[in-house]
């Protein structure tokens, strides 16, 4: 018989294009979860875009929908709690408050932190977030899904070597983390991206990933994707994280090419909206991944 699988989600909403929940709801959706998205912001497109406009949520709007679930006895239902893109302090501090509420209705609960902050060497939320990521909310996380620069920021280290990447993950591990996934990093070659994952007393992993399009050619979201595949594909492998992490890569890179494909191959640059992935039309891929890409085993 099927389990009960329903995530929390907290997330962003864009009302064009998919990042945050936009981007999580339909693969979780067709990998078999009920998922109750709650918005931290409601924009009109992300924030790549010449401009974007709408409301954030603040911790006390966090705090009296979380207590309609609450008063209703609706916290046991939930197996997973993910979050992602947090920009206000505050909010995040609740959403720590939130878990541990979840918890003590479902001490089994999953929490996957997806410990959005920024990328290449500059960060995109206010620096506050930060002593608040490291020392009230990584804790209580079970699987965390940073990029090389907020891995670099949570553990104040810099990671310029494979060496430097696996003292970061037990850095996390000593923490209590017990599956530390690097969803991208520079240490490939050039073209290439390397993602790492490393569970406590467990694998430790490799993957080189071809970038798709060129140099200049990048995506909004994919971290997104990939937090919300992993945490699926996670749950239905039953422990087996490489075959987590492989079909999690398999997806993404699919819906990267369709993405890719779906271009316009003139001189002119390419608008926000036209890097938009399409994740719709990545039904099938999303259901049934097909794994090209083969992790190594460190
Ligand atoms: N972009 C590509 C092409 C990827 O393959 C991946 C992860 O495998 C990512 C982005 C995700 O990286 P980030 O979390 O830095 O967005
Ligand atoms: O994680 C991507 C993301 C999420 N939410 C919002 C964003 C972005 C990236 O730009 O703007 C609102």
């Amino acid at each position: 018989s099927e389990t009960n699988k329903r995530v929390l989600s907290i997330q962003s909403h864009v009302v064009h294009g998919y990042v945050g929940n936009k981007m999580a709801t339909y693969p979780l959706q067709l990998l078999g979860f009920d998922v109750d998205p709650l918005n931290s912001v409601q924009f009109s497109n992300h924030t790549g875009y010449k401009c974007f406009k709408g409301p954030i949520s603040t911790e006390k709007e966090l705090a009296n929908i979380f207590e309609g679930l609450e008063e209703n006895e609706l916290l046991s239902q939930y197996t997973h709690l993910l979050t992602g893109y947090i920009g206000n302090p505050l909010f995040l501090r609740q959403v720590g408050v939130i878990l541990k509420a979840i918890r003590k209705a479902n001490p089994n609960l999953i929490y996957v932190c997806d410990p959005v902050m920024g990328d290449n060497g500059s960060m995109y939320v206010p620096k506050e977030l930060l002593p608040v990521y490291r020392d009230e909310i990584i804790p209580l996380a079970d699987i965390i899904t940073p990029n090389q620069y907020e891995v670099e920021l949570l553990t104040g280290k810099e990671v310029r070597s494979e060496e430097a990447v696996w003292q970061a993950m037990d850095w996390f591990h000593e923490r209590g983390i017990k599956t530390v996934v690097i969803s991208s990093s520079d240490l490939g070659e050039p073209g290439v991206l390397r993602a790492f994952l490393s569970q406590q007393n467990g694998a430790r992993l490799s993957m080189d990933i071809p970038k798709q399009g060129g140099k200049d050619l990048f995506f909004t979201g994919t971290g997104d994707l990939f937090a919300a595949l992993y945490l699926a594909h996670s749950h239905a492998s039953k422990g087996d994280v490489t075959v987590a992490f492989e079909k999690t890569i398999a997806t993404l890179q699919a819906v990267i090419k369709r993405t890719v494909s779906s271009l316009p191959a003139t001189a002119q640059p390419i608008q926000a909206w036209q890097r938009e992935l399409k994740l719709v039309q990545s039904k099938q891929e999303i259901e049934q991944p097909q794994v090209l890409l083969k992790a190594k085993r460190v």
